[in-house]
C-alpha cells in the first residue's frame, strides 16, 4: 500500500476507481444488523464504502478488457479483479453482490452508504442515476475511517405522479405487488421480446430521470442476455 493511499484510502479508492470507470458510492460504519460479514482474520468491518457504476465509463472499460471475451460471467470476473486490485492497494477487504446465494444486502447497504430509494421496479432510483446505475463491490476497512457527511435527497419518485415505469412493461411485469421474474424472463426470451433484448428494460427506460445515464445499446444488450441466460441471478 502506497503512502499516498495510506494517507486518506477513501480519496485513494475514489481515485482508483474512477480510473477504471467506476464510481465510490459513499460509505458507512455498519452495525451489529447491517449483515457485513467479518474481515478473513475474524475482525470486524468498521467502515464500509459502496463501488458502483453509472451510464457508460464503465462499460468502456470493461468492454476493451481480456475478460470481457471469457465466459460465463465475463462482467464478475472483470468486476473481481478490479475491485481486488483497488482494496489491495487502499489496505481493505473486497466483497461482491454476485457469487450467491445467499446474496449480500448490497441495495440495503446502497441506502445506509447514499441518498437512494427503492423505485416501484424495486431497482433503487439515484437523484442523478435514475435507475441507471448498479453496484459492483464493497471495501471493508478494519478502520474507522471519517466519512463525509450524509446528503439526503429526496426519492425522485416522491413527486413523480404518473409512474409510468409500471405502465411501459409489454407483458406487466411489473406491478404494485413487485416483480414477475419468470413472466418477464420469458417474455424477453420469445420472438415478441426484441425490444427489451436489444434495448433493455422498457420499464426502466421509461423513467424521466438520469435519461443521460441511460446504458448504451451494446451494454443494455450485455445486461438483458446476462439476465435471461442465468436469471436465477
Ligand atoms: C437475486 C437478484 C435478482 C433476482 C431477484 C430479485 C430479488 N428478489 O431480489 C432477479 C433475477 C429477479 C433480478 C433481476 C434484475 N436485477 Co437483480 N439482483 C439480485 C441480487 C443478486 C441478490 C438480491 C438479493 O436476494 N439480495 C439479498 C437480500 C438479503 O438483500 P436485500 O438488499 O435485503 O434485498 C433487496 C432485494 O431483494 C430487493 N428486491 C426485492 N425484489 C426485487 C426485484 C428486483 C427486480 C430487484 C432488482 C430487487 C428486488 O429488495 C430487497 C431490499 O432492497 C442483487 C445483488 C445483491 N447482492 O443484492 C442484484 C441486484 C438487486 N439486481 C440488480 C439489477 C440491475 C437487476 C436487473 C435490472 C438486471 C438487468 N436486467 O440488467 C434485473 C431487473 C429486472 C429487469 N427487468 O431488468 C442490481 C440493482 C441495482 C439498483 N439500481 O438497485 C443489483 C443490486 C445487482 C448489482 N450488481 O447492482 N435480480
Amino acid at each position: 500500500m502506497r503512502a499516498s493511499d495510506a494517507d486518506s484510502p477513501i480519496a485513494a479508492a475514489a481515485a482508483r476507481a474512477f480510473a477504471q470507470g467506476l464510481l465510490l458510492r459513499g460509505g458507512f460504519h455498519p452495525g451489529p444488523g447491517d449483515g457485513v460479514p467479518s474481515l478473513p482474520d475474524g475482525g470486524r468491518v468498521a467502515t464500509l464504502l459502496m463501488l458502483g457504476n453509472a451510464g457508460p465509463a464503465m462499460w468502456a472499460r470493461f468492454a476493451a478488457s481480456a475478460e470481457s471475451r471469457a465466459t460465463p460471467s465475463p462482467l464478475d470476473l472483470w468486476t473481481r479483479r478490479v475491485v481486488a486490485e483497488i482494496a489491495d492497494a487502499v489496505g481493505a477487504y473486497p466483497l461482491f453482490p454476485f457469487g450467491g446465494p445467499p446474496y449480500l444486502p448490497f441495495q440495503r447497504w446502497a441506502q445506509r452508504a447514499e441518498s437512494v430509494h427503492v423505485s416501484p421496479l424495486k431497482l433503487l432510483i439515484h437523484p442523478e442515476f435514475g435507475l441507471w446505475h448498479a453496484y459492483r463491490g464493497a471495501l471493508g476497512f478494519a478502520e474507522r475511517l471519517a466519512l463525509p457527511p450524509a446528503a439526503p435527497r429526496e426519492s425522485p419518485c416522491a413527486t413523480c405522479r404518473d409512474r409510468p415505469c409500471l405502465e411501459a412493461c409489454p407483458v406487466g411485469a411489473f406491478d404494485d405487488q413487485g416483480y414477475d421474474a419468470t413472466r418477464c424472463v420469458n417474455h424477453v426470451r420469445s420472438m415478441v421480446g426484441t425490444a427489451c433484448r436489444d434495448d433493455g428494460c422498457q420499464a426502466r427506460r421509461a423513467c424521466p430521470v438520469g435519461a443521460d445515464y441511460r446504458y448504451e445499446p451494446a451494454q443494455a444488450r450485455f445486461h438483458m442476455h446476462a439476465f435471461i441466460s442465468n436469471p436465477a441471478r
